[in-house]
């Protein structure tokens, strides 16, 4: 496909550029760190969304080149704030399947200086359900240089709490479907609050995703979510200013 040979070049065009979308204490309104997500303004199609073109990037092995990228982008970016947010990362399931994924982050944290502690990776659960075992083995290294790691879109998966049963994740993410339904279906406000009692009994911090409203607020607040992202409290942006950290911080 066309498209695939276009994914190969975008990067030496600089085609790609990425958005920061902040993540909050729902209690505090402060600032806890920043995702990162991809985009691609191609020259003809205009903008392509990830959700398109990462599929295509697993398929031709280009997805390696274009993580990478992301990778030094964001953690040259977080470097060069003088707080302690996190920035969090997307990784795909074949990139986790890479077995030098923790050298080529170790690499990315001594060229940029970015602390571990201030990096975040967010793995999906179908990223770890193909080959478990080596998916599990890169992501105890992973941890184990300090790195901190999420899942992502929790719930959508295939087997959600087993995943949880296999690996200590430091933060769940409850995928936004789920706060999106809430207020037509009473069976997903359900599920939240039983994610985020799993969460407490795990002694593993939930972030909701998907705030769109103040009704979302009301409902995470009597269900005592801590984490928040979305369009309410932030859509996805240019990378903050200083001067913006400066007051976020204060
Ligand atoms: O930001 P947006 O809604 O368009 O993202 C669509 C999908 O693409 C989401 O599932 C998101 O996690 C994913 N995505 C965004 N940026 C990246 C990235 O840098 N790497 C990977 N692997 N996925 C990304
Ligand atoms: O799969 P992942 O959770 O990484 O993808 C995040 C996606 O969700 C991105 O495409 C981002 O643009 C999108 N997003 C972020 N906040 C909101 C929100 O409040 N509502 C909706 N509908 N999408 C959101
Ligand atoms: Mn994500
Ligand atoms: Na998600």
């Amino acid at each position: 496909r066309q498209i695939a040979g276009e994914l190969r070049s975008a990067i030496d065009r600089n085609e790609f550029y990425v958005l920061y979308q902040p993540q909050r204490s729902l209690k505090t309104q402060m600032l806890i760190g920043y995702e990162v997500l991809l985009r691609w303004q191609h020259p003809v199609r205009g903008l392509v969304s990830p959700a398109e073109f990462i599929p295509i990037a697993e398929e031709t092995g280009e997805i390696f080149r274009i993580g990478e990228w992301v990778l030094r982008e964001a953690c040259a970016e977080a470097a060069k704030w003088d707080n302690e947010l996190v920035i969090a990362v997307n990784i795909s399931a074949v990139q986790l399947s890479q077995p030098n994924l923790p050298e080529i982050l170790a690499q990315v944290l001594l060229e940029t200086g970015l602390p571990a502690r201030r990096l975040e990776i967010e793995i999906t659960e179908t990223a770890i359900i193909g080959d478990k075992a080596r998916a599990l083995h890169v992501l105890r290294r992973i941890k184990a240089m300090g790195i901190a790691i999420a899942i992502d879109d929790f719930g959508t998966g295939y087997s959600s709490l087993d995943t949880l049963n296999s690996f200590a994740f430091d933060k769940i993410k409850i995928d936004k479907s789920f706060l999106l339904l809430s207020h037509d279906r009473p069976q997903a406000r359900a599920i939240i609050r039983a994610v985020l009692a799993l969460g407490r009994s795990l002694d593993v911090p939930v972030l909701a995703e998907g705030v769109e409203s103040n009704a979302h607020v009301d409902l995470l607040e009597a269900e005592g979510c801590e984490q928040v992202q979305g369009y309410l409290f932030g859509r996805p942006g240019a990378a903050p200013s200083l001067a913006t950290l400066a007051i976020a911080s204060s």
